[in-house]
């Protein structure tokens, strides 16, 4: 009776090497001290995985993706705390062990015990939980939730409210704080301003969520993708813009349009040229200019060193700024209080089993946001 304490074998994807998934029968140990085992229910599939299977992070193959996480405890190992068996819990990409210089300042909220940069794909200790064939399995930025039970420490996971609707709310563990933490939290969108997003996916569309909820008057979307366009409409985006299909750079457009640049600009894709276009595309002197999208490893951003004495802002920003235990579970409650609506960032949700066909959608950028249901 009951799986505490035992192996669990069980159906997860793993990426074997870059390019390369597929759903296997795993085994997953049971939590150690300072770990959670959790029986997962839903996990979004973010721009973050996609740069895991592709190869552009430092990672160690073969390990399971996935990092959006929304799940239920299944058991503790020895001192875990804040959650047992039976908690609904997210998962959370970027820790807080509450001990790190950035846990403790009180801006800071890049926990060192993070597995973003560099990325170990193993548990604190330097071990894993995971093994398929006889073989190890790492993990992915310490979740790993394409997985029908995954371990994870105690300090990335959050309880949240009981009544939150599990099919949803992973997205409250990454894209949701991320992009609407990023306008809400970081740049302080102020009322009546102008912002323009660069990237229009599930964090690009969370932004403008935030850009809305704060008053911001005039919302540009930019994105090669017209079919995120009337997604993005329905957000609140006023204007939106193919850089393929413009005459000119993209940030002069911008500047064209507003007369003095952005108030806000946010970069939510990844590359250093869209990141170059969003600071180009913000007001000399007050503009705020926020980096989101993660750059491949070693690639170099270049300014123009004469034109930063104006006085406009760049700021990178991770997870919203938000300490994340402290501060995720509230962004639940403001869900089911109506105070966010996140529903219409989910444009499919699929069977785990239907992995290959999510991911499908995902690169012909049919989705804003998919959701694997386990
Ligand atoms: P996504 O793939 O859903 O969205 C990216 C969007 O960018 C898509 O709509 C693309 O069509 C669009 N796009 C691609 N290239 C261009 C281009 N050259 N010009 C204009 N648009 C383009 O990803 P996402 O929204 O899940 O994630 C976006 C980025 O944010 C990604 O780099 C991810 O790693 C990063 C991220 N950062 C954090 C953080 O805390 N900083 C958290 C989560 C995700
Ligand atoms: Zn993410």
């Amino acid at each position: 009776m009951g799986t505490a304490g035992k192996t669990i074998t069980c159906q997860a994807a793993i990426a074997w090497e870059k390019n390369s998934i597929s759903i296997e029968e795993v085994q997953v140990e049971p939590p150690k001290a300072g770990e959670v085992r959790i029986k997962m229910v839903s996990s979004g599939i973010c721009g973050s995985d996609d740069h895991v299977l592709k190869g552009e992070l430092p990672m160690n193959f073969p390990l399971i993706p996935g990092h959006e996480g929304a799940g239920i405890v299944e058991t503790v190992g020895d001192g875990v705390s804040s959650v047992k068996p039976g908690d609904k819990v997210l998962t959370l990409i970027v820790p807080q062990c509450r001990e790190c210089d950035a846990c403790l300042h009180s801006k800071g909220n890049f926990c060192d015990k993070q597995d973003v940069l560099p990325c170990s794909g193993t548990m604190l200790d330097g071990t894993c939980r995971f093994s398929c064939k006889g073989q190890k399995v790492y993990h992915s930025f310490r979740t790993s939730t394409f997985t029908e039970y995954t371990v994870v420490p105690e300090i990335a996971v959050v309880k949240i409210d009981d009544a939150a609707p599990m099919d949803k709310v992973c997205l409250i563990g990454c894209g949701v704080p991320t992009g609407y933490g990023a306008a809400v939290n970081s740049a302080k969108v102020t009322p009546g301003s102008t912002c323009v997003v660069f990237g229009l996916g599930g964090v690009g569309s969370a932004v403008v969520l935030g850009c809305k909820a704060s008053g911001a008057s005039r919302i540009i979307g930019v994105d090669i993708n017209e079919k995120k366009f009337p997604w993005a409409r329905a957000l609140g985006v006023t204007d939106c813009l193919n850089p393929k299909k413009l005459k000119k750079p993209v940030h002069e457009v911008v500047m064209e349009m507003t007369g003095v640049g952005a108030d806000f600009a946010f970069e939510v894709i990844g590359h250093t040229e869209t990141m170059l276009a969003a600071w180009n595309s913000c007001n000399y002197s007050y503009g705020v200019c926020l980096i989101i999208g993660l750059a491949p490893l070693d690639s170099q951003l270049c300014l123009e060193a004469s034109k930063i004495v104006s006085g406009k802002t760049l700021k990178g920003v991770c997870l919203g700024d938000y300490k994340t235990r402290d501060c995720i579970p509230q962004l639940v409650t403001d869900y089911l209080q109506n105070k966010i609506n996140i529903d219409p960032l989910i444009t499919h949700q699929l069977p785990f089993d239907k992995l290959h066909k999510a991911l499908e959608l995902y690169h012909t950028g049919k989705t804003v946001r998919c959701v694997l249901l386990f």
